[in-house]
């Protein structure tokens, strides 16, 4: 298996799945707002992480597809909220304006909340016998004891404060929830054991925090045109990061070690794991 080719095929499905994802009926400009975001690319990590996840088991991967394609409406939701005005105030994402800079304020706002509702539209619409199992994963890591909870401690602590404890939380909610959502509802809906499940959402926990943890590093020592998004807003901002409680070195060393973690998860899947242990790799590696 070639990384690159696999990770593309994967997201090429996802991709064209999306494309068609946003109904016609949607009232203007509310329909354009959500396409432009859903569709402005990204790593679809999220979607990959669950279709990887799934062929874990099983080979039909187009089983997956509305249940990929709810993740990426609840991820792409919450960067359109993370970036209005009154959260990290951002003009660019994905290397093109904000929604809100395109539509305003008040249709990004909308625009969220439609795809937060079509991530489990798509989902009841799948009539999948597993779909309530995986309706509860997603709303239980996305909602208030998942991202959204992570997003209100981490507003909370720009007002000063940031404890080790406080990051640890933030970090696991924010962004690792969300990392282990796909996991989770890749095995479930693949008919996987709760041994397997358990293992799969260790791996997301660790991968998560990892991928934070190089998010970070990376508002630090990235570049703006390579990343799509303004780099030093985390100081500006007086976030609680990885870089600032631990400082660079510290994050270095230990986004490789919850990575190393990551892998080793994944061991009851034998070789056919192969595919998500060089993914983690690759995040602990990545650029953008
Ligand atoms: C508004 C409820 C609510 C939550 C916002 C997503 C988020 C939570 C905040 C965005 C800021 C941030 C640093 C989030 C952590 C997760 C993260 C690094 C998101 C960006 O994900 P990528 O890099 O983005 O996978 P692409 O564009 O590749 O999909």
């Amino acid at each position: 298996m070639n990384f690159q080719d696999e990770y593309s095929r994967l997201r090429d499905r996802i991709e064209e799945y999306l494309r068609n994802a946003v109904p016609e009926d949607v009232p203007q400009p509310l329909g354009d707002a959500m396409r432009y975001s859903l569709l402005a690319g990204g790593k679809r990590l999220r979607a990959v992480l669950l279709l990887a996840a799934y062929s874990l088991l099983k080979d039909d991967i187009e089983t997956a597809l509305p249940f990929a394609a709810a993740v990426e409406m609840v991820h792409t939701y919450s960067l359109i909220h993370d970036d209005l005005p009154a959260m990290d105030n951002d003009d660019l994402r994905r290397g093109k304006p904000t929604c809100h800079k395109v539509y305003g304020d008040g249709m990004a706002v909308l625009a969220g909340d439609g795809l937060l509702s079509l991530a489990f539209e798509s989902i009841a619409a799948s009539e999948h016998p597993k779909a309530m199992l995986l309706v509860k994963e997603l709303a239980d890591r996305c909602g208030t004891r998942g991202m959204v909870a992570g997003q209100c401690a981490d507003l909370e602590a720009e007002k000063g404060g940031g404890s080790e404890k406080l990051l640890h939380y933030i970090h696991l909610h924010k962004t690792a929830d969300m990392i282990t959502a796909p996991m989770v509802m890749g095995l479930t809906l693949a008919g996987a054991s709760d041994e397997q499940i358990a293992c799969g959402r260790e791996y997301g926990k660790d991968l998560g925090i990892a991928f934070q943890i190089v998010d970070d590093i990376l508002d630090v020592t990235g570049d703006t045109a390579v990343l799509g998004k303004t780099i030093g807003k985390d100081a500006e901002e007086n976030k609680c990061t990885w870089v600032s409680v631990y400082g660079i070195d510290q994050a270095r060393q230990d986004a490789s070690s919850y990575t190393e973690n990551a892998v080793k998860n994944l061991d009851i899947f034998g070789d056919k794991a192969i595919f998500l242990k060089t993914l983690a790799q690759h995040t602990l590696m990545r650029v953008k």
